[in-house]
């Protein structure tokens, strides 16, 4: 089986709500991931090097933000040299009536496009994932089962698994049932969100649905489900890499915490993958080319390009051309690009948006371990932000922070 038979079409159009207030500018994966790249960027990668060279992105929310970072594409052109990658960026806005109804009703309204270049099987991915798979080794197996579809599978833990698809499987790992977002899962084998469908039974399915005065048009809710009741074959694929869904605030802080825990990785075994899959991005122009830290004290951190550092960083991510300041305690955080951080601040796991601006001495986290968001380009004032008893809190952090929670507690009773 052949990569060149098989097309990539990339949802990007969702709106990200979970993700608020960080898709209030920008598409969910658009969101910057890990330092220097942006979440699509992982799946854009995983194509390339699974030598699957046509993609279409269909995109919809806020658009332009990842119109501006795919551009001609030339950042995902093929470092092995010789293949030439084809995306093609495919708005809801090109499209007649009120735009991309669902995931399913995205890939129908483009049925005219994915006709053109006569593909035999199509992959179905999303943007908001974060994880390396060779989608060649699917594909192979999807082409000798013979299958109308074939849905990459992981286990998830049991009390998530109300946010996934859920299935069961029989003999052959053949799919015999699927519920999506069931409030009451009967497994805890979800579905990816990536499939593989000959191209020929998902037309069908996708015109199907389309007349379909009843369905939302939606893979999961309704499409996947259809051709199980019409007795199609449908295959899991189980896949044993990292991956997560990045689609709430709480998964994209655990997997950049996971990126510093190294468990980011890896696409195949035998690959290193710093060598053998990097993710490619396209670099924005950062204002020096390293990062400058004369009194930092860095651990267990990603400082990338262009940023100053004074203050003390630990198990923290911090982006390009972002300044941190004198006696800044930063622990669990993500800084994004730009940000400013001023002297004495303290965080702890806290995702600081891009270009936001923190005051002198304001101490922000969440008691409770829950992860706090200040949005892209917001302010926040010199003052204490903590709202909750600091039962939760590491000691080590309690010790350090005494004063600023003793405040952040008279402030609280205060207002
Ligand atoms: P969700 O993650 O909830 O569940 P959803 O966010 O609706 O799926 O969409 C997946 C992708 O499609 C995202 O990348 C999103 O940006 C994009 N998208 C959403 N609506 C779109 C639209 N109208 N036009 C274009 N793109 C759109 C899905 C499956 C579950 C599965 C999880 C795994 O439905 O069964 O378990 O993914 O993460
Ligand atoms: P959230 O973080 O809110 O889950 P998603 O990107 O996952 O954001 O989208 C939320 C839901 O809204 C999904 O079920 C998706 O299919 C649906 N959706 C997204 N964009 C549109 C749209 N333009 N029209 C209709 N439904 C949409």
């Amino acid at each position: 089986m052949k990569t060149n038979d098989c097309l990539a079409m990339l949802l990007a159009g969702g709106e990200g709500r979970r993700l608020a207030p960080l898709t209030a500018s920008i598409a969910k994966p658009a969101v910057h991931f890990g330092g220097r790249c942006r979440i699509i960027d992982y799946t854009l990668s995983n194509c390339v090097h699974s030598g699957i060279h046509s993609i279409g992105v269909l995109t919809q929310y806020q658009a332009e933000s990842l119109h501006d970072h795919i551009g001609d594409g030339a950042a995902w052109q093929s470092i092995d040299g010789g293949h030439s990658v084809n995306i093609s960026l495919l708005p809801a806005s090109r499209c007649k009536g009120e735009g991309y109804l669902g995931t399913a009703d995205a890939i129908y309204q483009n049925i005219d496009y994915i006709d053109s270049q006569s593909p035999e099987h199509i992959l179905i991915l999303s943007g908001d994932h974060i994880y390396q798979m060779d989608y060649s080794e699917m594909l192979r197996h999807h082409a000798a089962s013979g299958a109308s579809a074939t849905i990459a599978v992981k286990r998830v833990p049991w009390k998530e698994a109300n946010r996934f698809g859920i299935m069961n499987t029989g003999e052959g790992d053949r799919i015999i049932a699927f519920d999506e977002k069931p409030k009451r899962p009967k497994s805890n084998l979800a579905s990816m969100g990536i499939y593989l469908f000959c191209w020929a039974d998902l037309r069908a399915a996708l015109i199907e649905d389309h007349n379909n005065e009843a369905s939302s048009h939606d893979f999961g809710a309704d499409l996947i489900p259809g051709m199980l009741g019409s007795e199609k074959n449908l295959y899991a694929y189980p896949f044993d890499g990292y991956w997560r869904d990045v689609g709430t605030i709480e998964s994209l802080w655990e997997a950049h915490m996971d990126l510093i825990e190294g468990e980011v990785a890896t696409a195949s075994e035998e690959q290193d993958p710093k060598e053998a899959w990097p993710i490619l991005t396209r670099e924005r122009t950062v204002k020096t080319p390293s990062y400058k830290c004369p009194m930092a004290s860095i651990q267990s951190s990603y400082i990338h390009s262009g940023s100053v550092i004074e203050g003390d960083i630990d198990h923290s991510i911090v982006f390009g051309d972002v300044s941190i300041c004198k006696g800044a305690d930063i622990r669990e955080s993500i800084i994004m690009p730009g940000a400013r951080i001023g002297n004495n601040v303290s965080l702890y796991r806290v995702i600081i948006g891009e270009g936001a601006v923190i005051g002198e001495g304001a101490a922000i986290g969440n008691l409770n371990d829950e992860i706090t968001v200040i949005g892209a380009g917001e302010q926040v004032a010199a003052r204490p932000q903590f709202n909750v008893t600091p039962d939760r809190l590491p000691q080590s952090v309690l010790a350090d922070w005494e004063i600023d929670i003793a405040s952040s507690m008279q402030e609280k009773v205060r207002s």
